[in-house]
């Protein structure tokens, strides 16, 4: 028996009723595929904890996800805390603490789906984007001085080290090896980023010569985000620092038709550490609340999950149950053009997992 053990942080707005979508998936997994058990522990480490406790998680929060296996988000943020408070003291301390150097963000268009770019060939727009996940441009280094005169400013510092710069490319180029395009695009913007990203260029030069099977792209992040648009076929792992990937990772998400099909994996390769998996839309408090949330950027991320716990047959019965309910397209939420809740969507996904 397989045994792992999820700390499942639901979070805000959206988050929960995504959640319970996915956490539905796991028990349908668990009683379809005797053998593998999935033990779960709710944390209600949200805005409104925060809002009591003037924290976002307990003082020994960090402590206690060490022990788990996994971690599960759904997402943060609430009107009446800063998001730079949800995201700096939740989501940012556990990807650093448990060095998830790696934010690995699918592109992919799903069968059944048909991209708002009308792009025809499905089996084209399929690549990952490989996002620095510890520094670069998320620093917390710097400050604000003479707040509420005219000569107020604010500094913040971005940290790429040689450290975290190789480890990340190193990661991106294996990663292509393993895939059939053998191409990596990296993200950069050294006419303008004058230290940091010649830096990062250099870097770049060093790890692609240890892969020369593998084609090497480097674009600026301007003439990138356009490229995602006129020719996303010709890319296969794209990598970026930290901000430079999570911008064009909405973008991408906007490519295979939005944020609801946009999974992610805060990964630890080395597997000392927890990894963790959420989609990457937010807490969405616009439509908190409605039950009309797509839930399947939070299932695609335990499909995710699955395979970094070398699963992929677990793995690929969660893929074909989403691409089987869009491709009957009887059960779609509204941002795909549907009438149906979170929860029937969910309800449907979790029917063909039993099929
Ligand atoms: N799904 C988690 C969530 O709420 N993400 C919102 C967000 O903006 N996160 C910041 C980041 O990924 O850098």
């Amino acid at each position: 028996m397989l045994h792992y053990s999820i700390a499942v942080i639901p979070g805000d707005g959206i988050g929960p009723e995504v959640m319970n979508e996915g956490l539905k998936v796991l028990r349908a997994i668990e009683e379809s595929h005797g053998g593998i058990r999935f033990a779960h522990d709710v944390m209600d480490w949200n805005c409104t904890y925060y809002l009591t406790h003037g924290r976002m998680m307990p003082e020994n929060g960090l402590e206690l996800l060490k022990d788990y296996d996994l971690i599960l988000l759904g997402a943060v943020g609430a009107p009446g805390v800063p998001d730079h408070v949800s995201v700096w003291e939740l989501i940012l301390p556990i990807r650093r603490t448990f060095q998830q150097y790696v934010n690995l963000r699918p592109v992919k268009l799903l069968r059944g789906l048909e991209s708002p770019l009308r792009y025809k060939g499905h089996a084209d727009l399929d690549f990952v984007v490989v996002r620095e996940n510890t520094e670069g441009e998320y620093s917390n280094m710097g400050g604000r001085i003479h707040q509420g005169t005219p000569y107020e400013m604010a500094v913040q510092n971005n940290v790429f080290t040689r450290y975290g710069t190789e480890r990340i490319l190193k990661y991106a180029y294996s990663l292509a090896e393993k895939r059939p395009k053998k191409r990596v695009t990296a993200a950069t913007k050294s006419n303008g980023i004058n230290h940091s990203m010649p830096f990062w260029d250099e870097i770049v030069g060093e790890i692609s010569k240890e892969h020369p099977g593998i084609e090497t792209n480097l674009y600026h992040i301007d003439a990138l985000a356009a490229y995602f648009i006129t020719r996303p076929e010709t890319f296969d792992v794209v990598v970026a620092s930290n901000l430079f990937g999570d911008i064009l990772t909405d973008l991408g998400a906007a490519i295979v038709g939005g944020l609801g099909l946009a999974p992610s994996g805060n990964i630890n390769p080395e597997r000392k550490y927890p990894s963790m998996f959420e989609p990457i839309h937010g807490s969405a408090p616009d439509i908190a609340g409605k039950g009309i949330a797509n839930p399947i950027a939070q299932i695609w991320s335990l499909s995710m999950m699955m395979d970094h716990l070398d699963l992929p047959d677990i793995s690929a019965v969660i893929m074909n149950a989403i691409e089987g309910v869009l491709l009957e397209g009887k059960v779609l939420t509204p941002d795909l053009g549907g009438k149906a809740t979170t929860r029937e969507l969910g309800d449907e996904i979790v029917r063909h997992i039993y099929q």
